[in-house]
């Protein structure tokens, strides 16, 4: 009778660990694509390590034998941060992103279990209980709130097209980063605010370099139903400068050669430079092939090669 209670506490157990090590290996070590999303997916699974982690350091522990005593609880230790750091390990040396970051929402995780089974062991005072539980959502919300911000910018930006851009929230600075420069002078940008009209506009303090200026991720947005692409750009200083536009679709080659994205040469002279491009231009401008109307995947607006460093403003970025 013991012996049959025995075999069923230790069972389910074992199962468990098997199948959180086989979806972890899967997820870990196998190539995977989310297409536009592979960012916003890559820092979802970091944060995933914590909750994983957690779970399969509980099933570690309660699967192995009680007669290893309090010695569970460092075998425990031990296996679980020898696996978190040979994940990393094996992901540097495979191409996967691999970082310390991922190393620490991992012991977070393994410390959240261990000290959780340590507490309902040791006392069954519920204040305690409660107040560890409390305690690791906290954590877990404070981890996973960066993440959170991303996701809830995504929706947000989606919600605002045919505008891509009119930087009268704090929210467009999710969907425009800015991008070139020198590592020791890079590009700046900021919301700037017209104290005349009240309008927000992008600021772009651009640093010496090369292709200083803005993208945007356009997660595979369909453009076809509109006639125009149209901007604003403010240019402040005498002289005018060259300003490049650049379209890509999701077609994995428009990321490798200019020959298959939309590219662009504008002159932006003093003032106030209202830029308007059809659609149709668009479409066909690629050198090799027409672009994929319907899935524009990114938008880089940018100065060339060894600009001298510029501030220029930006704004009434949409389709119309
Ligand atoms: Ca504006």
């Amino acid at each position: 009778m013991k012996k049959k209670s025995l075999h069923r506490n230790y069972i389910f157990p074992h199962l468990l660990l098997l199948i959180i090590c086989t979806a972890a290996i899967m997820v870990a070590f196998f190539p995977y694509s989310f297409g536009a999303y592979d960012e916003f997916a890559s820092e979802v699974l970091n944060i995933t390590h914590l909750p994983a982690f957690a779970i399969f350091t509980l099933t570690l522990f309660f699967s192995l034998s009680r007669r290893f005593g309090n010695w569970r609880y460092l075998i425990t230790i031990i296996i679980s941060i020898v696996l978190a750091i040979a994940i990393e390990w094996i992901q540097a040396r495979i191409g996967r992103d691999a970082s310390w970051q991922d190393v620490a929402f991992d012991a977070t995780g393994i410390t959240l279990a261990l000290c959780g089974v340590y507490l309902w062991q040791k006392t069954d005072k519920t204040s305690l209980h409660v107040s560890y539980i409390f305690f690791s959502l906290c954590v877990i919300a404070l981890l996973s709130y960066p993440v959170a911000i991303k996701g809830y910018s995504i929706y947000w930006q989606k919600q605002q097209f045919p505008i891509l851009g009119n930087f009268e929230n704090e929210m467009d600075l999710y969907s425009w980063h800015p991008q070139g420069g020198k590592p020791d002078n890079p590009t700046r940008i900021e919301l700037w605010k017209n104290s005349e009209t009240g309008n927000q506009a992008l600021r772009i303090i651009t640093g010496q370099g090369d292709w200083g200026g803005v993208s945007f991720l356009a997660y595979d947005e369909d453009w076809s139903n509109f006639k125009y692409f149209s901007l604003d750009v403010f240019n402040p200083d005498t002289q005018p400068f060259r300003f490049f536009i650049r379209i890509d679709d999701s077609d994995k080659r428009a990321i490798e050669s200019y020959k298959h994205r939309f590219n662009h040469l504008q002159m932006i002279h003093p003032g106030m430079n209202k830029i308007r491009i059809p659609i149709h231009t668009i479409v066909i401008r690629p050198k090799s092939r027409n672009l994929n109307i319907r899935s524009i995947r990114r938008l880089i607006l940018y100065l060339e090669e060894n600009a001298p460093s510029r501030i220029f403003y930006i704004d009434n970025i949409r389709l119309e």
